[in-house]
């Protein structure tokens, strides 16, 4: 699960790193769900976007 911003201003995404990760995702074929965070980011650096795996460990960078 990529946890992410909301679209804005005509963008994807208000965050370019956000915008980044989902196109290097789909240029590499990788499928994945995305959710808009309704609350402060859960991961470690408290930044976005990260991912969420099936086992629930959290993973940024
Ligand atoms: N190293 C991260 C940086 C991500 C990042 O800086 N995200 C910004 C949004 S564009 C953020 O969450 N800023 C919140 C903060 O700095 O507290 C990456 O490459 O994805």
């Amino acid at each position: 699960m990529l946890w992410k911003l909301p679209p804005l201003w005509g963008l994807p995404s208000p965050s370019p790193f956000v915008v980044k990760l989902e196109t290097w995702l789909r240029m590499a074929e990788i499928p994945y769900h995305s959710r808009h965070l309704s609350r402060p980011p859960q991961s470690r650096s408290g930044k976005i976007p990260y991912i969420e795996l099936v086992s629930g460990e959290l993973v940024s960078w």
